[in-house]
C-alpha cells in the first residue's frame, strides 16, 4: 500500500520509490522485526514492476541494514540491528530509520579539562576544555549501548544543548560530521557496563572508538561506544585489491 501511495512521485526511479516505501513501512512499524517479505517474483507481479527493479530495491535495503536475506529462506525485516560500517550515522538517526524509538539516559553531561587520552585523540593541548557525555542508549525499551563522548568546548559550549542527538546539535551548529576514523574490537563487558546494559557480566560486546571530522578538517568528537554483541551486526562491503 505504501508503494502505491508513493507511486505518485514519478520523478524518482521505480526501485528508489519501492526502497523508500518499504523503509517507510518499517519505520512506521507496519512491517515489524522478523516479518517475512513476499518473494521477489510475487512483489514484482503484485506491484507490476520488473524483477530487476525489485531486486535492486531489496539489495539497497539489505545494504542499509533494514532487511536481511537468508539464502533459500527469503527476505526479512532485520531483527538484529545490522549496521553498515562504512556509513557515518548517529545512534539516533540510525535507530529512527529502523522504526525504533531511541532515547538516552545521561550519567554525565559536563564541561571538564581533557584527559591525556582525550587530548591525544582530539589534538588538543593539556588544559583545554571538553564537553563530556556518558550515556546509556536505548532503542525503544532495550538498552543497546553505553557511550562516552568528548567534544571540544569551542565546538559545543553548552552541554545542556545536547538532549537527544549529539549529531543533530552539531548539524545545527554548522558542524556536520563528514568523515570519521573508527576502530572496532571485541570486549567482555565489565560489571558496570553489564549492569547498565542488563546483560550478564563478561558478555560479549563490541567496543568502537570514533574520531569525527567536519568539513574544515577540525575534530568534533572522540567517542568510545560499547555496543551489545547480542544485538548488533556490523557489515561492510569489501573490494578486491586491484
Ligand atoms: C554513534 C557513534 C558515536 C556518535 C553517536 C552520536 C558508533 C559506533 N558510534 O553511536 O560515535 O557519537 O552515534 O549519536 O556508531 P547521537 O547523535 O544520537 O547522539
Amino acid at each position: 500500500d505504501e508503494y502505491r501511495r508513493q507511486a505518485e512521485d514519478t520523478h524518482a526511479p521505480a526501485y528508489l520509490r519501492l526502497r523508500r516505501a518499504i523503509r517507510t513501512s518499517v519505520e512506521r512499524g507496519a512491517l515489524g522485526p522478523g516479518h517475512a517479505l513476499p518473494s521477489e517474483r510475487e512483489l514484482a507481479r503484485h506491484l507490476e514492476l520488473s524483477r530487476v527493479t525489485v531486486r535492486k530495491a531489496l539489495a539497497g535495503l539489505v545494504e542499509d541494514g533494514v532487511l536481511t536475506q537468508r539464502h533459500g529462506a527469503g527476505t526479512f525485516v532485520a531483527e538484529r540491528i545490522v549496521k553498515p560500517l562504512s556509513k557515518l550515522t548517529s545512534f539516533t538517526g540510525d535507530l529512527r530509520a529502523r522504526g525504533l524509538n531511541p532515547r538516552s539516559v545521561f550519567m554525565e553531561r559536563e564541561v571538564g579539562e581533557v584527559t591525556p587520552e582525550e587530548a591525544m585523540a582530539l589534538n588538543l593541548s593539556p588544559g583545554a576544555l571538553v564537553v563530556r557525555l556518558y550515556r546509556l542508549r536505548y532503542g525503544s525499551d532495550e538498552p543497546l549501548a553505553v557511550e562516552r563522548s568528548a567534544i571540544p568546548h569551542d565546538i559545543v559550549n553548552d552541554p545542556e544543548m545536547i538532549e537527544d542527538s549529539l549529531y543533530e546539535v552539531l548539524e545545527k551548529l554548522g558542524c556536520r560530521p563528514v568523515r570519521a576514523l573508527q576502530r572496532l574490537r571485541a570486549v567482555n563487558f565489565n560489571a558496570e557496563q553489564a549492569r547498565l546494559l542488563d546483560v550478564p557480566e563478561g558478555s560479549a560486546g563490541l567496543a568502537l572508538e570514533r574520531r569525527t571530522f567536519i568539513a574544515d578538517g577540525r575534530l568534533v568528537e572522540y567517542t568510545r561506544s560499547w555496543y551489545r554483541g547480542d544485538a548488533y551486526d556490523f557489515v561492510a562491503e569489501l573490494q578486491g585489491e586491484s
